[in-house]
């Protein structure tokens, strides 16, 4: 096993990362722009380093500045987080090539995923069921109109380097063709030095529900069932849950088992997500993230694992704790991400935090960075805390959340909290009855 972890992120998912190496007898070394000398993750790690200046890319995605940290402070691996490296295929390459340890897949399996034309062809080579559309790439104008012809429209189109909402334009008929398939070239070309494109039936109501993988390196692998993560604002997930209140148990282990049996077919290592959009009954693989997601905790509180343990534990060769026979599903949680922004427009508020109070009690989990007189410093994402709630069912988890919520105080700026207060009171949020148009709709009515 590793003495000692590198974390190269901060806020939350370091603590997250540094509670894991402290109950596992590992030393863990924080890393730090110099906006950050006062962060939690500093105070809690057993060293620290600082590795530049504020910008994200003079500090934390910066690969010379981090690798020299993991050479002055003597860390065997890498902990990325979430987001800044954690899906960079050149830094883990680099990492593979220096003999350290990448505490996530192989630079290959990012590479892959990466570029959705390719993951997509993959995942459907692995029987995974995927949107129906072009085969590969579109080249050009008249290509994508006889392919719209053929799937029918609406289709979407996507540029294959985009991913997370970029990059993408939809053509309601053969009208728009010319214009969608233009732009969504010109945006993967400015936004990320690929104009490659690709089309899909564009699916019109669907819930974005993604699967939980994770597998050994060594053609092992689990899936610890799905998430619903359809309540999203301008491709930004505000809420999520666990198990989806769509999904029936057959679904549950028949798509599982597809993804499972796909990531150990090509020996993933660590953790993933199959991100698919849910519609009538059935599943269609859109991308996957070769990361451990945000929203891990609702997943890890069902199935009562700890993700990141696991990450560390495969990553050092040693195997999973567990076994598909091992993983049952104990009732129901939610995740609410609170974001230092300003309603109604969400707009980054960030500042000196005059109070902290974080709720408590059973089925409660909050994990947040924050302290009584921190100051969220405002160079970096918005979110600043997770509040997840754990209950026997899908009822006592919202009780839990709305009590819960009560509880916390967050003074000195501005955040998301009263947005739950406010969703909590919807009835479609009551019964579990959105997609991911729900969000959008209720925030443009309220506006109105
Ligand atoms: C789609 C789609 C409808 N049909 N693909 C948005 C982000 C990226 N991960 C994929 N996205 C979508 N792909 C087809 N064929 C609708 C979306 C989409 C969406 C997906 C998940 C969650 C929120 C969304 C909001 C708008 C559009």
């Amino acid at each position: 096993m590793f003495e000692k972890i590198l974390i190269a992120n901060r806020g939350e998912i370091a603590l997250r990362v540094i509670r894991a190496c402290r109950e596992m007898g590992i030393r863990c070394v924080a890393v730090h722009s110099t906006a950050d000398s006062d962060a939690m993750h500093v105070r809690m790690a057993d060293e620290s380093v600082c590795i530049g200046p504020p910008p994200g890319a003079d500090s934390y995605l910066s690969i010379p500045a981090i690798i020299s940290a993991c050479e002055i402070s003597g860390a065997q691996a890498i902990h990325p987080g979430y987001g800044f490296l954690s899906e960079n295929a050149r830094f883990v390459q680099i990492l593979e090539d220096h003999g350290l340890s990448f505490i996530g897949p192989t630079a290959e399996h990012i590479r892959i995923m990466g570029d959705k034309i390719t993951a997509k062809d993959t995942m459907k080579a692995l029987g995974v069921p995927c949107v129906p559309g072009s085969e590969g790439g579109v080249q050009t104008l008249e290509q994508a109109k006889k392919i719209g012809e053929q799937i029918g429209y609406p289709v979407i189109i996507k540029a294959t380097a985009g991913g997370g909402g970029r990059g993408m334009k939809v053509a309601k008929s053969a009208t728009d063709m010319e214009h969608a398939f233009m732009t969504a070239r010109a945006e993967g070309k400015a936004a990320f030095g690929n104009d490659e494109v690709y089309i899909e039936k564009y699916l019109t109501t669907p819930r974005h529900i993604e699967i939980q993988v994770f597998g050994d390196g060594k053609g092992k692998a689990v899936h610890l069932g799905e998430r619903d993560c359809s309540l999203q604002r301008r491709h930004q997930k505000v809420f999520e849950e666990a198990p989806g209140p769509s999904i029936l148990e057959e679904q549950r282990s028949a798509i599982g088992k597809v993804c499972a049996d796909a990531v150990a077919k090509i020996n993933y290592i660590g953790a993933g997500t199959i991100e698919f959009l849910y519609e009538n009954g059935e599943f269609y693989f859109i991308e996957m993230n070769t990361r451990l997601q945000v929203e891990h905790p609702v997943t890890e509180a069902i199935f009562g694992v700890d993700l990141v343990r696991e990450q560390i534990r495969v990553a050092a060769g040693e195997p999973m704790s567990f076994a598909q026979k091992n993983l049952q599903i104990n009732g129901h949680s939610i995740e609410v991400r609170i974001n230092a922004e300003k309603l109604p427009n969400f707009a980054p508020c960030p500042g000196k935090i005059s109070a902290y109070h974080a709720p408590g009690g059973l089925g409660v989990r909050m994990d947040s960075a924050l302290y009584n007189g921190y100051s969220i410093p405002p160079f970096y994402d918005s979110l600043i805390g997770k509040l997840i709630v754990h209950g026997r069912n899908r009822d006592e988890a919202l009780a839990r959340l709305s009590r819960a919520l009560s509880e916390l105080i967050i003074d000195g700026i501005d955040t998301t909290i009263p947005l739950f207060d406010a969703l909590l009171s919807e009835q479609d949020i009551q019964s579990g009855a959105y997609n991911i148009h729900w969000l959008e709709h209720w925030l443009d009515q309220k506006s109105n």
